[in-house]
């Protein structure tokens, strides 16, 4: 039997031995047609999505027993955060003044679980907007997450993590590091320091062309089996949910998976962006889903950032929960 992804109904494909095969229908796809006509219930559907996510493409723990194993602090504050706000939602707030920040955050704020920053964005940047954006955070139970990709030797990027104006290791709960220098680039930024701040990893970007490879993946997921201390997880994104679930079957049990690239109305931005649906992404085995433009730039960003938690924390608790 040839188990076919859902993202492949429709598309021919080869197969390892060089054949062509055409996918018509997918075991999902039949399980969702089953219970629209009340052939099976809700909870069979999801039982059976969860085997084949987490019994037939590689044994995984649910959701209880990954947030039991994990040991990392900043891990379980995300963990924790998902189960409080049942949400699954990370905003990345990257627009480029104070007041617009801080604006469309407390409109969403119920919603999210996680603000991505993009501290350099900012052209008003002061240091009050770091004690305002604290106090948000802890009112509304949300963490705080600054994109900085740091990419450079040890030495250079432990003072972008703790000096110049933003003093990043001070107040972000998470980084995102690039491995590309390898390992040394951890020591820099966590060696003799009293943070609290913990890294994700790039292993796939949605940038299209990008120069990531799968052998690069999984060897910056090897390195954050070794620095797991330090190391949340990882930002991957897939154009489907097949790409998606190989990457995460790498990945360890504790670890998450966060997926940038996610819209629900586009397909692209016309640089570069690649987009896929929440549906896909976390049927893939993403853990949240970070979402920029299609909330903030939207007419009403609280309603679509409430549709999009609501898309988003469903689809988790069908098939990663
Ligand atoms: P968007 O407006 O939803 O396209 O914004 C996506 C955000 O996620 C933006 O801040 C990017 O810098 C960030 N991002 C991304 O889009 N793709 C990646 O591979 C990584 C980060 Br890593």
């Amino acid at each position: 039997m040839v188990l076919i992804d859902r993202s492949y109904r429709g598309k021919e494909f080869l197969n390892e031995n060089g054949f062509t095969l055409h996918a018509i229908l997918t075991i999902s796809d039949i399980l969702e047609i089953l219970e629209e006509e009340k052939l099976i219930t809700k909870d069979q559907l999801n039982a059976v999505s969860r085997f084949l996510l987490y019994d037939v493409s590689g044994k995984r723990l649910n959701f209880e027993q990954r947030l039991k194993g994990c040991k990392n602090p900043a891990t379980r504050k995300l963990y924790e955060r998902m189960k409080e706000k049942q949400s699954n939602l990370i905003l990345s707030l990257d627009v480029d003044t104070e007041k617009e920040f801080f604006t469309i955050l407390e409109q969403v704020s119920t919603h999210i679980i996680m603000v991505k920053t993009h501290i350099d964005i900012l052209k008003d940047f002061t240091p009050d907007f770091i004690t305002k954006l604290l106090r948000i955070a802890a009112d509304y139970n949300i963490l705080i997450f600054e994109d900085r990709k740091f990419a450079d030797i040890g030495s250079t990027v432990r003072k972008q993590f703790q000096g110049g104006i933003y003093k990043i290791s001070n107040w972000a709960d998470f980084i995102t590091v690039h491995m590309v220098p390898g390992p040394g680039i951890l020591n820099g930024l966590f060696d003799h320091t009293k943070t609290k701040t913990s890294a994700f990893l790039l292993a796939a970007m949605s940038a299209e062309g990008n120069l990531i490879t799968e052998n690069y993946s999984r060897r910056v997921i090897e390195i954050a089996k070794k620095y797991d201390k330090h190391i949340s997880g990882f930002i991957g994104f897939g154009k489907t949910e097949h790409d998606l679930k190989k990457l995460k079957n790498k990945i360890p049990e504790t670890m998450l998976l966060l997926t940038p690239g996610v819209n629900l109305e586009q397909t692209g931005d016309g640089m570069g962006q690649q987009y896929v649906g929440i549906e896909e992404a976390v049927r893939g085995g993403s853990d949240a889903i970070i979402v920029g433009r299609g909330i903030y730039a939207a007419d009403n960003p609280a309603s679509k950032a409430k549709e999009y938690k609501e898309k988003a924390w469903k689809a988790f608790v069908t098939y990663n929960l």
